[in-house]
């Protein structure tokens, strides 16, 4: 196979991941590359927990500082939390390991809206950034970078930090190079200006990434595949949702609310989301676009089916077989892909002027609509924010989709109150369950309870919804949003306490 590294100088800075990850002390703060499992590197992060275990046998302490673009792999984040190694983390985390330290307490983690990690770095608000690790798929004759699977904040690693380590994976695919757009144009106030992207397919920046290669302290060479963890075959709860979804959208277009080609597209990810891109296969919808966080594999069958004419990401979360599907033929999606810095592909000015069709997942939502993304009985960490907030709030319509129960039916995911608020009622304004779905647009409080009751929850909770709402109007403090206090978080506790939401 060709070298990846192409510039001459680079090449003798190539080392050991033992000897780079000894570049890295204590107390640092760490910006790696990764973005839902992709494009994060997978072998200096294991040598640096290695050492971390070492030193903490040894007795001494060794701690690190980790930002991200958002979640990475079981070599990252698994391996650097089950060494205890890591002090901070931000912005999104999806290991089960790291959650369970989160949640343990015995790890700081900030969830944050993916479109301001950049931003916030560069207005200093994160404090210093000591090392950027980055993976990339090649290094050209002039020293630029080739990104790999995902761009997340590597931009802004890259510029920032004080010393730069790379891995350089020859698994990703040389046809990557090209499909990538990283925007040099942001500026912090009052130097801003608008972002000149008017359409999802548009290209407004350059292939590569640029780093000044006296910054570049060593560079590990690997052969590592992505996390790529496959998606579970939709089940008939799934479909059921994607069937209301789509008749929604159907509907929007007959009644000339939405064009026929509809708005640019974006899908969070799970298997829900999956569901509904596979449903839009069968659609008579054609010359989809979308606008989104990242791409799935719903995403490259409707690609390659040609209703989605074109996608722009910032990364993409492949299953092992569309992974090879899309190695095989990467050069045919080329023109067709675009992969962006997540402040870009999340970037509320976009989203709003594209008018994005925002699809996200949720644990829980109230009969009011207000939803929970995050939290499970408001303590709890699952994985974070994510890029949800990003686009719900600025959406053209923002549509959260769930299960109507979680765990088995022991809990309703329509209760009377959301015991942690990510998404106000303001950014929900379609709920789609495998009940049905509640078009929340235009109605006040007490209508909308009345729909999410009648078209969302679960027939085996609706009675209590009902009874609730009921005595609400009556017990309430005020009118508005009928409320009983004592009660409103009651389904919750009942859950810490026995298990079930069921009285
Ligand atoms: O946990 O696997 O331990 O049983 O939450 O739930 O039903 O598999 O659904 O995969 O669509 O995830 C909100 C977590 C939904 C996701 C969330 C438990 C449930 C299960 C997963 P187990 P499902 P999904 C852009 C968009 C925030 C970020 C976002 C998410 C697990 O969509 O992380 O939107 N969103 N990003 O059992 C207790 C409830 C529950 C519950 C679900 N009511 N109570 N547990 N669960 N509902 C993409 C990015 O930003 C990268």
């Amino acid at each position: 196979a060709p070298h990846r590294i192409l510039h001459p100088d680079l090449r003798a800075r190539v080392m050991s991941p033992e000897d780079a990850a000894g570049l890295i002390a204590s107390g640092t703060t760490i910006g790696m590359s990764g973005f839902t499992g992709s494009g994060y590197p997978k072998r200096v992060p294991l040598a640096l927990a290695q050492r971390i275990e070492a030193e903490h046998a040894a007795g001494r302490p060794f701690r690190v500082r980790i930002w991200t673009g958002a979640s990475t792999g079981p070599e990252l984040d698994g391996a650097l939390a089950r060494a205890d190694g890591v002090e901070y983390r931000l912005p999104y985390n999806s290991d089960p390991i790291a959650r369970e330290k989160i949640n343990a307490g015995r790890m700081h983690y900030v969830d944050m809206h993916l479109s301001q990690v950049a931003p916030m770095a560069w207005q200093g608000f994160l404090g210093p950034l000591d090392t950027a690790l980055i993976e990339v798929s090649g290094i050209t004759e002039d020293g630029a970078l080739i990104p790999s699977t995902s761009i997340g904040n590597n931009k802004t690693w890259l510029e920032r930090a004080g010393q730069v380590i790379l891995e350089v994976n020859r698994w990703q695919s040389e046809a990557l190079s090209g499909m990538h757009d990283i925007y040099y144009g942001t500026a912090l106030p009052p130097d801003r200006v608008p972002i000149p992207l008017v359409r999802p397919g548009q290209r407004i920046g350059q292939p590569t990434l640029r780093c000044d290669p006296d910054r570049i302290v060593a560079i590990v060479e690997t052969d590592a595949p992505d996390r790529n963890q496959p998606f579970a075959a939709p089940d008939g709860v799934a479909e059921a949702i994607a069937g209301h979804l789509l008749d929604f959208l159907r509907d929007e277009v007959r009644r000339g609310r939405l064009p026929p080609s509809l708005l640019p597209l974006q899908s969070g990810v799970g298997n829900v989301t999956n569901a509904v891109l596979a449903g839009l296969l069968e659609a008579p919808f054609e010359g989809l676009t979308a606008y989104t966080e990242v791409i799935q594999d719903g995403m490259l069958d409707l690609l390659e089916s040609g209703k989605l004419s074109v996608a722009s990401a910032t990364a993409f979360s492949l299953s092992p077989e569309a992974a090879d599907r899309f190695n095989a033929q990467a050069e045919r999606f080329r023109d067709r892909l675009i992969l962006r810095p997540q402040e870009i592909s999340n970037h509320p000015e976009l989203v709003r002027r594209l008018g994005c069709l925002a699809m996200n997942g949720l644990i829980e939502a109230d009969i009011y609509g207000n939803v929970n993304s995050t939290h499970v009985m408001g303590s709890r960490i699952q994985n974070g924010i994510g890029g949800s907030g990003d686009f719900a709030r600025n959406a053209y319509v923002s549509i959260f989709m769930t299960p109507s129960t979680a765990k088995g039916g022991a809990i309703s995911a329509i209760v009377p109150k959301v015991s942690h608020v990510d998404h106000i009622a303001q950014d929900v304004q379609v709920l789609v369950t495998e009940q049905g779905l509640a078009d929340l647009r235009g109605l006040a409080p007490r209508q909308r309870a009345l729909a999410i009751i009648e078209k969302c929850a679960h027939p085996d909770f609706r009675p209590a919804l009902a009874d609730y709402v009921a005595r609400a109007e009556s017990g309430s403090f005020g009118g508005h949003a009928p409320t009983l206090l004592d009660e409103a978080l009651s389904w919750h506790a009942r859950f810490v306490r026995t298990g079930s939401m069921r009285p």
